[in-house]
């Protein structure tokens, strides 16, 4: 019978805390079933963030370190060359990696240091009530864009494709969604096997819903999801 709960996990020390639907839990799943199946638990020292990300302290049965403002990835470039057999995994939101921590991503990728960052694009500044980021669409309605994000401020601000332009030639940069769990774990997989198996740098940006700031029910969610995909389009980024 197929485990609906990825061994990886830290359930017993620490139960779900995001809020319900957050696709930051599907997230979570989908890279406990990556690290089950590449049995690779014993190996992997994890990043988190600050955002919801700081939510997943402890949720895997892994060492995990926090920081602030996307410095989780310097910090981890660090901590892999006095460790170089550790596996290690980035992990934070949109506002983090696109936003005020984006020089760090963009000096890892150009270096090609053996890191996997994980960055979950949910369009907003979840843990601090919702605020428009970069990633936020024309036209939607946060707290800091009452009647709408104009769209002089940017059609949706692309990561990964703007660290493909910098970045080593044989980094692996990707972008998947919360709405296709198969399509995620295969990304996963991939952007953890291409720091294990040939020392490179791996982005994978995550299409994420945030049912609660985006004030939407399963459906609306997910139909927000999808309509993220024709901006953010999902595949490998060549
Ligand atoms: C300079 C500065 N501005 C604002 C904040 C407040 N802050 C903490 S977390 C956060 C939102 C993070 O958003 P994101 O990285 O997209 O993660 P999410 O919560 O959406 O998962 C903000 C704005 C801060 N800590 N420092
Ligand atoms: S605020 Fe949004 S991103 Fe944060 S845990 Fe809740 S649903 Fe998830």
């Amino acid at each position: 019978m197929l485990s609906t709960i990825p061994k990886s996990w830290n359930v017993k020390l620490k139960p779900h805390l995001f809020c319900p639907g957050c696709g930051h839990g599907i997230t979570f799943k989908q890279l406990g079933f990556a690290i089950d199946g590449l049995g690779i638990q014993k190996e992997i020292t994890m990043g988190v963030d600050i955002g919801c990300s700081l939510l997943a302290w402890n949720f895997l049965d892994v060492p995990t370190i926090q920081t602030h403002h996307g410095r989780t990835t310097p910090l981890l470039v660090g901590y892999k060359l006095v460790k170089p057999k550790r596996i290690v995994i980035s992990y934070m939101g949109d506002g983090a990696a696109w936003g005020i921590g984006l020089q760090n991503i963009i000096h890892a990728a150009y270096r090609n240091n053996p890191v996997t960052v994980i960055v979950i694009n949910n369009e907003n500044f979840a843990m601090t009530g919702g605020q428009s980021s970069y990633t936020t669409l024309p036209g939607t309605i946060t707290p800091t864009s009452p009647v709408g994000k104009s769209p002089e401020l940017g059609a949706g601000f692309k990561g990964p494709e703007l660290i493909r332009n910098v970045a080593h030639k044989d980094a692996y940069i990707a972008r998947t969604t919360v709405t296709n769990p198969i399509h995620l774990l295969s990304t996963l997989k991939k952007a953890i096997l291409a720091q294990k198996e040939n020392n490179n740098f791996a982005l994978v940006e995550v299409l994420s819903i945030c049912p609660t700031n985006w004030k939407t029910g399963a459906k609306a969610s997910l139909d927000m999801a999808f309509e993220m995909e024709k901006t953010y389009p999902i595949g490998e980024v060549k």
